[in-house]
C-alpha cells in the first residue's frame, strides 16, 4: 500500500471532474453545448440521458468540495463550462463566471490547490453550428473565452490546461462519431485534428501574453496493440498508435506530425497547415498524461487506417476496458521522454475505472477498483523509481458522473451518487485515499 510519505514533499494527489459530467447544464444561465444537442438526438447515448441534472454540484459544491478536502487531498483538477461562462460563445454571462469564482475561492478556503481544465468538451452550440472544430475561427474564440476566464480565477488557480483529449475532441468525435458532435466523415477529422492544436497553441501564447504561468496540455494514451502478429494487424496498430498517442504529443513537442498518421490525414488537413506548426509547438509548462486502458487493433479491409477494435485478454473493468498498469507506467516513460531537457513537468491527470459499485448498508466495498488505483499507483512508482519527475496524480473521478455517450451506468466515482436522491457515499476507495493522504 502507497502512503504519502513514499512521495517527494511537493508531490501532489488530487481528483479530477469535468463540468459537464456532473454541474448539471440547465442551471445558472448556461447556454446549450454540442453535448446538450448531441445527448438529446436518439441513438447516440445508451440510455438516453444528459448532462442537464447530472450531479447537481452546481447546487452542490459545497459538499463537493468538503469530500475532497476530507479525503486528504492535495489539488482539485475541476473544468470550467465554456457553454456557462460565454451561453453565445462569446459573450460572458456573469452568473457562469461568478459560479466559478465562487468555486475557486472554496477551494482556496480548503487548502485545496485548483487545476484549471478550461475546455472539457461542453463546446457553446452557435459556435458548432458555426462548424466547430473543423472552423479555424476556433482559436480565436477559445483564447477570447481562455483570457476570460483565466483572467477572472487565474490569481487562484495553481495550473492551467487547454483542451481535454484533443484526441476524444477530434478523431472520437469527429472520425467515430462516438462523441459530439456525432460525424463519421474524414474530412472533417482533418481540419479537427489540426485545429485542436492550432487551438491549444494560440490559446497558451494568448495566455501567456497576459502574464499567465502554469499552462499545460492534457492528452490521452491508449496502447494500441495489434490484435494478432500479422503484418497486417501491426501495420494498423502503428497507424492507430500515430493517430491516437503521437499525432498530438509530436507536434506539441515541435515533432511535426508523425508519418504513419499523415498517410491518411495529409489529403484533409486545411490548407497551408505547414505554417501553423511553429504556433502549434508553443512550449507549456507541464505536460498532462490521461490513461485507462489498452486496444487492439485487427486489420480489416476498410477505409484507412483499416482496422477495427477487438477486446483483449487481460481482466475487464464495468465497460469492457482492459486493466493494465504497466499502460501507465509505459506512457510515463513515453512522455518523460518526448519532453526530455524541455523543463517541462509532469503530472498523470487522469486515472481510473469504472465498476458495478452498489451501497450496501451505508458502505461501498470496491476492492476491485482499490487493487486497480494501488497498481496504478505503483506503476507511477516505478517510473519514478527509475528517474521520472512525476510531480502529481488525478484520480478520475471524485463521483460518480455522466459518462457521456454511456450515460449513467459506468460508475467511476470514488464518492457513490444516488442519481435519484443526490446522496454522496464514499467508497472504499475513498476511504483508502483519506487513509494514505493523512499526515
Ligand atoms: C476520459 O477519457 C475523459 O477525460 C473523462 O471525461 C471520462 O469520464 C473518462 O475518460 C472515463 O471514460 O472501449 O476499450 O476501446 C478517456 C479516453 C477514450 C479512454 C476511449 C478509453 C476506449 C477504450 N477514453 N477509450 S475501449
Amino acid at each position: 500500500m502507497f502512503r504519502r510519505s513514499d512521495f517527494p514533499d511537493d508531490f501532489i494527489f488530487g481528483v479530477a471532474t469535468s463540468a459537464y459530467q456532473i454541474e448539471g447544464s440547465r442551471f445558472g444561465g448556461a447556454g446549450s453545448s454540442h453535448w446538450d444537442t448531441f445527448a438529446n438526438t436518439p441513438g447516440n447515448v445508451v440510455d438516453g440521458s444528459d448532462g442537464s441534472v447530472a450531479c447537481d454540484h452546481y447546487h452542490r459544491w459545497e459538499e463537493d468540495l468538503n469530500l475532497i478536502r476530507d479525503g486528504n487531498f492535495d489539488a482539485y483538477r475541476f473544468s470550467t463550462s465554456w457553454a456557462r461562462v460565454m451561453p453565445d460563445g462569446r459573450n460572458i454571462n456573469a452568473e457562469g463566471m461568478d459560479f466559478y469564482d465562487r468555486l475557486v475561492d472554496g477551494m482556496v478556503a480548503r487548502g485545496l490547490k485548483p487545476v484549471l481544465t478550461l475546455h472539457h468538451w461542453d463546446l457553446p452550440s452557435p459556435l458548432a453550428s458555426l462548424g466547430g472544430w473543423t472552423n479555424r475561427d476556433i482559436a480565436g474564440w477559445f483564447s477570447d473565452y481562455a483570457r476570460a476566464v483565466i483572467g477572472r480565477i487565474g490569481d487562484r488557480v495553481a495550473m492551467t490546461a487547454t483542451l481535454n483529449e484533443p484526441w476524444c475532441i477530434a478523431w472520437l468525435s469527429h472520425f467515430m462519431g462516438a462523441h459530439a458532435p456525432g460525424l463519421r466523415d474524414i474530412r472533417a477529422t482533418g481540419r479537427a485534428m489540426h485545429h485542436v492544436l492550432l487551438t491549444h497553441g494560440t490559446a497558451i501564447q494568448a495566455m501567456r501574453a497576459d502574464g499567465h504561468d502554469n499552462l499545460g496540455m492534457v492528452l490521452n494514451f491508449e496502447t494500441a496493440a495489434p490484435a494478432t502478429d500479422s503484418a497486417a494487424d501491426r501495420k494498423g496498430a502503428e497507424a492507430q498508435d500515430a493517430i491516437y498517442n503521437r499525432w498530438f504529443l509530436e507536434a506539441a513537442m515541435g515533432q511535426g506530425y508523425p508519418a504513419e498518421a499523415l498517410a491518411g490525414l495529409e489529403p484533409h488537413l486545411p490548407e497551408g497547415w505547414q505554417q501553423d506548426m511553429d504556433l502549434i509547438a508553443t512550449p507549456v509548462d507541464w505536460l498532462g498524461v490521461n490513461h485507462y486502458t489498452r486496444a487492439h487493433y485487427h486489420h480489416i479491409c476498410g477505409p484507412w487506417p483499416h482496422t477495427e477494435m477487438v477486446p483483449g485478454p487481460l481482466p475487464k473493468t464495468q465497460i469492457g476496458w482492459e486493466m493494465r498498469p504497466d499502460g501507465l507506467y509505459e506512457f510515463i516513460m513515453r512522455a518523460a521522454k518526448a519532453i526530455e531537457g524541455k523543463g517541462m513537468k509532469l503530472y498523470v491527470t487522469e486515472s481510473g475505472m469504472a465498476w458495478y459499485d452498489r451501497v450496501v448498508d451505508g458502505a461501498v466495498a470496491d476492492d476491485v477498483r482499490q487493487g486497480y488505483i494501488r497498481d496504478h499507483v505503483g506503476a507511477v512508482q516505478r517510473a519514478m523509481a527509475e528517474g521520472v519527475d512525476v510531480k502529481g496524480f488525478f484520480q478520475w473521478s471524485l463521483l460518480d458522473n455522466y459518462e457521456w455517450a454511456l450515460g449513467y451506468g459506468p460508475r467511476f466515482g470514488i464518492v457513490h451518487v444516488d442519481y435519484a436522491t443526490q446522496t454522496r457515499t464514499p467508497k472504499g476507495s475513498y476511504l483508502m485515499f483519506r487513509d494514505a493522504l493523512s499526515r
